[in-house]
């Protein structure tokens, strides 16, 4: 079979189905280069003197990695020149950021996770980066953070690459979800999985258990029954997977099926949960649902929050309908 560059894929989807302005078509194709660029960055890990931290910290009161900043940049200067964005905000940024005067400027929004799971960076597990593409409102500062607080649902694009023993982009344009993996001889992305369905019922669950004594109630219940098997309620026995990098998770589940929970905890109880809405639930929302999973904090759909904040977290489950159903019920009773 001849193998389809992500490029003739997204040319196919501008011209035969109309789905993509050119400037979209630009927007993905600008991010899938940085995406090779961090890969290859990535993938020389202690070779390139790239690993361990900054000795800086984001916004998030994190310290930073070098891999963080360093992918930061990459896309930061990819996409300033390009003239398909408006501005651009990122987990490692407190504010959003404006296009240079000197370039022009599109429509476009563009949030990112320059690197996600990057404390596992140093260990060597799977790292990746995660993007979402809003469109700027018509008559607002697109540097301000009102620009950027709109609800998933808003959404006209998104994806995350896996930087793991392949490099894979996974992305949705609202039709689908469709995986390109990149070949390095080539330089370029091609399509491997198209179409993607995640299976509605599911054995494998994905949490991280040392917070167990922090759950509330109905996530103490569901992730119980689990564990109880098919002596439980359930009715089966279930296996568990927690990489700790959210790309690594969610692309097992959208590959085989599964579960993820990252729950509030009481741990703080100011904290609504761990993972921030703006570029990491909401784009990983919308390439669930496309792929026919669900996507709840629990006790609401991601994509219909309306944002308060550009760093807000949010509780995340996520994968397989039956059982985000079942885990969203348990937090309904
Ligand atoms: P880092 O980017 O700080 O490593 O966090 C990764 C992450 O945001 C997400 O990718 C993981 O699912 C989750 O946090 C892991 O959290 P724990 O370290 O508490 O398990």
């Amino acid at each position: 079979m001849r193998s389809v560059s992500l490029s003739r894929f997204l040319i196919d989807e501008q011209w035969q189905s109309h789905a993509i302005p050119a400037d979209l078509r630009l927007l993905v194709e600008v991010v899938a280069r940085a995406v090779k660029a961090i890969s290859i960055a990535v993938g020389k890990g202690a070779l390139a003197g790239v690993l361990g931290d900054a000795g800086s910290g984001n916004v998030q009161g994190e310290a930073q990695k070098k891999l963080d900043v360093i992918a930061n940049e990459i896309l930061l200067e990819a996409n300033e020149w390009g003239g398909h964005l408006a501005a651009m905000a990122s987990e490692e940024m407190e504010h959003p950021q404006g296009i240079p005067h000197r370039f022009p400027k599109g429509e476009y929004l563009l949030l990112f996770d320059p690197l996600d799971g990057s404390s596992n960076i140093d260990v060597n597990v799977s790292v990746g980066t995660i993007f979402s593409v809003l469109r700027c409102p018509e008559g607002v500062d697109p540097t301000s953070e009102q620009a950027f607080l709109q609800p998933g649902t808003q959404q006209v694009c998104a994806g995350f690459a896996v930087y793991g023993p392949s490099t894979v982009l996974v992305l949705t344009l609202g039709k689908g979800v469709h995986a390109f993996t990149l070949d390095r001889e080539l330089g370029s992305f091609l399509l491997t999985r198209e179409s993607i369905r995640i299976p509605e019922e599911t054995k494998e669950f994905a949490i991280n258990m040392s917070n167990q004594r922090f759950w509330e109630p109905p996530v103490q219940r569901y992730v119980g029954e689990l564990l109880a098997g098919k002596a439980g309620p359930r009715g089966k026995d279930y296996n568990m997977r927690w990489v700790a990098s959210m790309v690594a998770d969610v692309f097992r589940i959208l590959s085989r099926g599964g579960v993820f929970l990252y729950p509030r905890d009481l741990k703080d109880p100011s904290k609504p949960g761990r993972l921030r809405l703006m570029y990491e639930a909401n784009p990983m929302a919308m390439i669930v649902e496309q792929a026919g999973g669900a996507a709840t904090t629990g006790r609401e759909r991601i994509l219909d929050i309306v944002p308060a904040s550009l760093h807000e977290r949010v509780a995340v489950i996520l994968g397989s309908k039956a059982e985000v159903e079942v885990a969203t019920r348990y937090h309904q009773g």
